[in-house]
């Protein structure tokens, strides 16, 4: 049964917590939290987002209506297909450097000479102006395509939209688009004021003069408003880096509380390798990794644990676990740590499984009880029998008993793991496309 699995974890998202552009979001976490944690968000779509970016359609009498995409239209994808953003001092000099090259519109050179200074002038405020509409336009041009073709958030499979809301915060992925449209919005404006100031000069100095002067204002336009493209590249490049999911591959997500060993069963179960420690919340992100069984080609999803506590106290790292839950179509393997080793106590892990199970009930559940080289033999007789103790003693009904320390329990569960997923190709294969 083993041989021929070869699980290859490939890829790893999680909540940044390095750079600091968004500023630090949700709340330190409550003392069970442990090790107090501050998330910090940082930046960075057949995609849907692209595709709809225009939800306005006419109707035959005329009208303008807005058209929901329907969910069929959504898929996931989108971030792979970001356009690719250029630091805002290589869009500067590279407009700067092809606008310098302008020259005036060709005149006759024997004509020139007979109208003497009156077409110097002539000829300067034309390539004053002319250079000003291109440095203009070298500018804008790249803003316009960045806020075109980034796609629009509600148009996006929920999945990523979620992952877009819980790194960025609400509403920033938008105010980031926002400003580099503000940016675009003054280039043009300054740009074509100062092309016609130019092109009303009467003398060549003074269409120099407001070439200069146009050419300084388009600049210092540009370096207010650059951080905007900065923050966009962020954005592209955070959100090219998080995990690709594929709707129609079985998925298989570890969830449980925090420090249970749900990392460590990703490491048993395949190839990869997630960090694995002995303090809560290691896993700060999603991680997507591929498992090849008998020739098939499933997703795996280790998850950062969740806390015994409200939806509402929950900090983002505890959100990215319920986002995969709630819009991926995934098979739940939920652990459980009996031993006392992980810091939540087996009544706050049976609150959480509980509602968890109640919640998410439509899934595919299977459950594992962990560490169980630390579990004692413990008389069935001296414990009364109630839901509780019962919990306390073996976990969920069904659940199978595994240590990664001593190999009890590895074999059956790769065996029921492959079983799930099979059950769960059955499913999305049974669910009509799109
Ligand atoms: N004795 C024993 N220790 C285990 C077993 N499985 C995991 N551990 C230990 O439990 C600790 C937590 O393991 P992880 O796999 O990081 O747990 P996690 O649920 O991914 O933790 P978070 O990502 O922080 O939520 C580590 O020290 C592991 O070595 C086991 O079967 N037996
Ligand atoms: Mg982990």
């Amino acid at each position: 049964m083993n041989s021929g699995r070869a699980f290859g974890l490939l890829q790893q998202w999680r909540v940044p917590s390095g750079k600091l552009l968004w500023g630090r979001i949700g709340r330190r976490s409550s003392p069970s939290s442990h090790k107090g944690f501050g998330v910090r968000r940082m930046f960075s779509a057949s995609c849907p987002g692209f595709a709809n970016k225009n939800p306005m359609r006419s109707t035959e009498d005329g009208n303008i209506i807005m058209v929901e995409p329907s969910l069929k239209d959504k898929t996931t994808g989108a971030f792979q297909k970001l356009p690719m953003v250029m630091p805002s001092m290589n869009i500067l000099s590279s407009a700067q450097r092809k606008a310098r090259n302008i020259s005036p519109t060709k005149g006759n050179a024997s004509c020139d000479f007979l109208l003497g200074i009156q077409n110097i002038a002539k000829r300067e405020r034309n390539r004053g102006a002319k250079q000003l509409d291109a440095l203009m336009k070298e500018l804008a041009v790249p803003l316009r395509q960045y806020t075109e073709t980034f796609p629009d958030k509600r148009h996006l499979h929920p999945y990523e939209r979620s992952l877009i809301e819980l790194t960025f915060g609400q509403g920033n992925y938008e105010k980031v688009l926002e400003r580099v449209d503000c940016l675009r919005k003054k280039l043009v404006s300054v740009g074509k004021q100062h092309a016609s100031l130019c092109a009303q000069s009467t003398t060549k100095r003074e269409a120099e003069e407001r070439l200069n002067e146009g050419l300084k204002k388009l600049e210092e336009a540009f370096q207010v408003g650059k951080t905007a493209i900065d923050d966009l590249l962020n954005v592209a490049k955070t959100l090219r880096a998080m995990p690709v999911v594929d709707l129609q591959t079985p998925t298989l997500c570890l969830v449980g509380s925090p420090n249970v060993g749900k990392s460590s069963l990703v490491r048993i179960l395949s190839t990869g390798k997630p960090e694995v420690c002995n303090y809560p919340f290691t896993t700060r992100g999603i991680l997507m990794g591929h498992i090849m069984l008998n020739y098939e080609r499933f997703q795996v999803t280790d998850t950062p644990g969740l806390l015994t506590r409200h939806d509402d106290e929950r900090n983002n790292i505890e959100r990215l676990t319920l986002s995969v839950l709630s819009y991926l179509p995934t098979a739940v393997l939920y652990v459980h740590d009996l031993s006392g080793e992980c810091g939540t106590s087996p009544n706050n892990q049976l609150v959480t499984y509980k509602e968890m199970r109640e919640r998410f009930k439509d899934h595919l559940w299977l459950d594992v009880v962990s560490k169980c080289d630390l579990l004692q033999e413990s008389p069935a007789c001296i414990l009364p029998d109630d839901e509780f103790a019962r919990y306390k003693r073996c976990g969920p009904d069904g659940a199978i008993h595994v240590s990664i320390m001593s190999n009890q329990g590895v074999d059956e569960l790769k065996a029921r793991v492959h079983d799930l997923l099979l059950s769960q190709m059955a499913r999305i294969s049974s669910t009509p496309a799109g």
